[in-house]
């Protein structure tokens, strides 16, 4: 770290170190996302020190809190949830190690806790959702909802977005909402639920593809017929998630960016060198309909 021994952030030979506390391998999007970083990481020649949280906080704290103690030049997470956090970031602002957060935010008072956060605006995401259902409905419309992570900043996120869009529309009405935990097999058995207590669901939005995908074997096994019979809105974009918006399985999907590994590698390397970052960046995206999929499926990296 960049402290009272006077070095610029790396070791002797001018290599970075860079500690970084995965949520998990809960998603196709954090499959990509982790596979961008790894990769940015080697042609960077900065040299990662990477764990995986299982989509458990203690676990992610005591890997943030390993990494103050061998005193690693940047620490880099994407926090589960959104609380809980200003203990261990406090102990590494003392360590002098500076704090990158990256895909999701943290919920705290004291932002000189983290350097910058880069991300996507997950409020918008929502919205965009909720945007082209009330644009894509007429009449009544009931709307079951798989909810991410509870607490995660993309769940909180979503759902507001979403509610704040279909808010002025008094056909559309969300008559159940629960935590899918973001896997596919949370998604499949949150769906199974619904669809045993209730006979009236019009549409589904999934906070992410894979509880999308999962709520489609859902509903084929209930009979019915995944796009049509119900329609599926969800979120990310990855290439399982394309793929069934092409074959109509789908109905829309938003875009959540993970290829974040380039840009985070350029962070952390100004602010090992101590330079100020901008303290919000955020990504870039579209969102896409079944013909754009159909379109932009061969060119999809993930
Ligand atoms: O949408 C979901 C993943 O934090 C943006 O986490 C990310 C979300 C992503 O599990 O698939």
């Amino acid at each position: 770290a960049c402290g009272a021994d006077g070095s610029d952030g790396a070791g002797d030979d001018g290599t970075l170190t860079l500690g970084f506390a995965q949520v998990g391998a809960e998603s196709g999007w954090r499959t990509a996302n982790t596979e961008s970083i790894q990769q940015a990481a080697e042609e960077a020649g900065i040299d990662l020190q990477f764990s995986d949280a299982q989509q458990k906080q203690e676990n992610q704290i005591r890997s943030i809190r390993s990494y103050i103690q061998q005193d690693v030049d940047v620490i880099a997470f994407s926090p589960v949830v959104e609380t809980g956090w200003d203990a261990v970031l406090l102990e590494a602002q003392r360590a002098d190690i500076p704090v990158i957060l990256t895909d999701r935010a943290i919920d705290s008072e004291d932002d000189s806790l983290y350097e910058t956060f880069l991300g996507s605006d997950f409020v918008e995401e929502g919205r965009k959702a909720g945007r082209w259902l009330v644009d894509n409905s007429d009449g009544p419309t009931n709307v079951v909802e798989l909810q991410g992570t509870t607490g995660a900043a993309p769940a909180i996120d979503r759902k507001e977005g979403f509610e704040e869009a279909v808010s002025g529309s008094s056909d559309i009405e969300v008559i159940a909402t629960q935590d899918g935990d973001f896997t596919r097999s949370g998604g499949k058995e949150v769906m199974e639920a619904f669809l045993n207590s209730h006979d009236d669901i019009d549409v589904v939005y999934a906070h992410n593809d894979d509880m999308g995908l999962g709520a489609i074997e859902a509903i084929r096994a209930a009979g019915l017929e995944p796009g049509e019979d119900i329609r599926i809105i969800t979120v990310d974009a990855v290439r399982a998630g394309m793929e069934a918006l092409a074959e109509g399985e789908i109905n829309f999907i938003v875009e959540c960016n993970p290829l974040l590994g380039e840009q985070l590698m350029e962070l952390v390397e100004q602010v090992a060198a101590g330079e100020e970052v901008t303290k919000r960046i955020e990504v870039e995206e579209t969102t896409f309909t079944q013909e754009e999929a159909e379109a932009a499926l061969p060119d999809r990296q993930y």
